[in-house]
């Protein structure tokens, strides 16, 4: 069933009307992400009406309808990529028995666990974005975060749904507690690190985009090969939509870098209100750094039994030459205190978080390639880089150690006398937060940090009205 639903108070393409249980468990969860999308979604756009894409149908074409939506109104709902019911587990112990279409008991814990850690991703983004409008550089970029920010709730509920539909009491347990732990929290934190950093300036949220959500497609893309066909199918939608997040990211830092190429041409980048590139690679070199931490440890168990167990592959499993993991090796270079190298050689299957990682790497790589690109075309000198993966990591091997950005090992003391020309410092933030003091509202303007775009969203000018403003509104004319 490819279309969806929209006359259910919950639009779903799962038949979720054939399941009274089911859906009267989600109905009672609804009220509460709602609660929860009001405290702690866009802070003060919850009346606006926003430009928004929402899915129609599953298919390949034309899953997307455009229209100006009240975010609270914007249909979450519930999205699965049609299966196919002679699928077969095509990695580690189950290769070539039948996917399963329910939760095997002896992996019951694990699979539930990396739905959570993936579910709480989700809303922990949306906190960690709630205050950007306020210093939106125009209406079109404040169209796309709120895009973004829906749908991140929207992949809440897919993960919500998986919770309910096949974990019973704890399933429905965790999904209220995500709607509890607070990003940043002291006492009730989201689940991994990343989530948890203030992302409170827009440079952070395109570098976030960029970076984070990449982290996403790429557990997104291993969990898409789950023997779990629930979980396959659901994260393969989550990847059409994870498209577009990357998107905002990539063309956002390359327009950041077009106008600064541009003032950098009249003097001063810094006093004529734009944002100095050395800035933009220590924001780079944040967000990649702790993204590559989300991938967690280099040697992992766990890793090695999600794999084994069939519940996570590798990026396009297909593709590999072999789906054991057992006939290989992996070489780990590791550091002693002292500075001194070793290589390990692992079992691929404990290495299959670092396997990931070199995937997501190789991604990042092509994207400062083309934002290295876009800075030639404007005639500068400069280039961006991405850090060593050794850099700045507090998850695996290299966590508690120091390297510099060529990854070379440096000495606590080296790192504290260099770390504030490698990743955003004090006086960044303050930087930031004075160029970014307020929205721009007005159709078609953009702030002079950041260059315009080519062109608008879904074929629509740039001084299109992105976001209409209630009257109320402090935005409003
Ligand atoms: N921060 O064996 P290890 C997205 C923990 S992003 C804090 O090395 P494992 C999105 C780990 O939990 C995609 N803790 O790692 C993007 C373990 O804890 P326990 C999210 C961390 O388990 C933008 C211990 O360290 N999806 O969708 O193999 C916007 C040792 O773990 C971190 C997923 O993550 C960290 N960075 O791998 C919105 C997929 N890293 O057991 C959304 C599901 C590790 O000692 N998750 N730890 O208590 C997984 O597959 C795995 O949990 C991980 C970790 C890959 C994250
Ligand atoms: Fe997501
Ligand atoms: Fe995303």
């Amino acid at each position: 069933m490819a279309n969806i639903d929209y006359s259910e108070k919950i639009p779903n393409n799962v038949d979720l009307a054939s399941d009274r249980k089911l859906q009267r468990a989600l109905e009672e969860w609804q009220p509460n992400f709602l609660q929860w999308w009001q405290e702690m979604g866009p802070d003060g756009f919850q009346q606006d009406q926003i430009y928004l894409r929402t899915a129609v149908s599953v298919d390949r074409d034309g899953w997307a309808h455009f229209g100006h939506v009240k975010m609270p109104d914007y249909r979450w709902g519930i999205f699965l990529t049609p299966g196919d019911e002679n699928r077969l587990i095509h990695f580690g112990d189950h290769l070539g028995t039948k996917a399963w279409d329910q939760v095997p008991g002896e992996y019951r814990n694990m699979l539930r666990r990396i739905i959570v850690t993936q579910g709480d991703t989700e809303p922990a983004s949306v906190e960690q974005q709630r205050r950007l409008g306020h210093t939106a550089p125009s209406l079109y970029d404040m169209r796309n975060l709120f895009q973004v920010n829906v749908e991140e709730g929207r992949h809440l509920w897919a993960m919500v749904y998986l919770l309910h539909k096949y974990f019973g009491r704890d399933g429905r347990e965790e999904a209220e507690a995500l709607l509890e732990r607070r990003s940043g929290d002291p006492d009730s934190p989201r689940i991994l690190g990343a989530f948890n950093e203030p992302c409170t300036d827009w440079l952070s949220f395109f570098c976030f985009t960029t970076f984070t959500d990449r982290d996403g497609k790429y557990q997104l893309r291993a969990l898409s090969e789950s023997g779990f066909d629930p979980l396959a199918r659901t994260t393969e939608f989550m990847l059409t939509e994870e498209a577009h997040h990357m998107f905002v990211g990539k063309t956002g830092v390359e327009r950041i870098l077009q106008r600064t190429a541009r003032l950098a041409k009249g003097g001063d980048v810094l006093n004529q209100g734009g944002i100095p590139f050395e800035m933009v690679q220590r924001a780079v070199n944040f967000w990649y750094s702790v993204s590559l931490d989300l991938f967690g440890g280099e040697d992992s168990s766990n890793a090695a039994t999600f794999f084994g167990a069939g519940l996570k592959g590798r990026d396009r499993e297909m593709e590999q030459a072999e789906h054991s993991g057992l006939n290989e090796t992996f070489k780990l270079e590791k550091f002693a205190p002292d500075g001194t190298m070793t290589v390990e050689e692992l079992p691929l299957r404990r290495a299959m978080n670092e396997v990931l990682r070199e995937a997501y790497v190789k991604d990042c790589d092509k994207v400062v390639k083309s934002w290295n690109r876009a800075l030639e075309a404007e005639g500068t000198d400069f280039r961006l880089t991405l850090p060593h993966k050794r850099f700045h990591r507090a998850q695996g091997v290299y966590a508690g150690l120091h390297f510099d950005p060529q990854g070379r090992f440096v000495t606590p003391d080296e790192w504290e006398k260099r770390k504030d020309d490698w990743i955003v410092n004090d006086r960044d933030r303050d930087v930031l937060a004075n160029l970014m003091t307020e929205a721009v509202v007005k159709p078609g303007e953009f702030a002079g940090w950041i260059a315009p775009p080519p062109r608008g969203i879904d074929g629509q000018p740039l001084d299109f009205e992105y976001v209409k403003f209630h009257s109320g509104s402090p935005y409003a004319e």
